[in-house]
């Protein structure tokens, strides 16, 4: 792994999951000052050498939209797992959205609803090409649920804006969800 990706991993543990171990102020968007993560980072031998610069090198070099950077703050766009929830943006949803999960979890996710599982929303994607990538995390002939997004939607599910190709919800019960064949 190539340093870049090295730092990605580590903010997003920092950002994501563990920002008391680094000891981050969060406000409720997320956002942490820049300055603080970099002082948190430079404690580590291994990251001494890393400044404002390098953060926008790793962005730019992504090919996930992971952070934000912006007026001297950070966040991460989504993937939290820390117990304060992190408000996202509500908005209306394209008519159909994607997720894409390992055959093995299938029959749960019919009989249980699309669950956060161990993070704060459950993450959907926008096309079809990011949920394959998504669920060949998971396995390595991933399943893609189609969501019928607009029903759920008019129904009253809520939707919240990920990034452009990640969309997040509290849940998804299965009655919107179709297995692509
Ligand atoms: C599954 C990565 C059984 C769900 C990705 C998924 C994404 C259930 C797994 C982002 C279930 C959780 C998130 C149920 C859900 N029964 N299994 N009732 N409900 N599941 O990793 O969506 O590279 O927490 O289908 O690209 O895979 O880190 O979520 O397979 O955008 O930036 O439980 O993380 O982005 O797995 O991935 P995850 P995810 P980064």
């Amino acid at each position: 792994m190539n340093k870049l990706d090295e730092l990605s991993k580590e903010i997003s543990y920092a950002l994501r999951h563990a920002p008391w171990e680094y000891e981050l102020e969060m406000d409720e968007k997320g956002w942490v000052p820049i300055e603080q993560l970099l002082g948190a980072l430079h404690r580590a031998e291994k990251w001494n050498d890393i400044y404002e610069s390098d953060l926008n090198k790793m962005i730019e070099k992504s090919e996930k939209k992971r952070y934000e950077l912006k007026d001297g703050k950070i966040r991460a766009f989504y993937g939290h797992s820390i117990t304060m929830k992190i408000l996202k943006e509500e908005k209306m949803p394209p008519n159909i959205l994607y997720h894409g999960t390992a055959r093995r979890f299938i029959q749960s996710i019919m009989e249980n609803n699309l669950l956060p599982q161990s993070r704060q929303y459950v993450h959907l994607s926008q096309d079809i090409e990011t949920a394959k990538n998504v669920g060949r995390r998971h396995d390595d002939k991933p399943c893609i649920l189609i969501i019928d997004a607009k029903r759920a939607w008019n129904e009253g599910i809520k939707f919240y804006i990920g990034n452009e190709k990640v969309w997040l919800a509290d849940i998804v019960p299965s009655r919107y969800i179709k297995e692509m064949q």
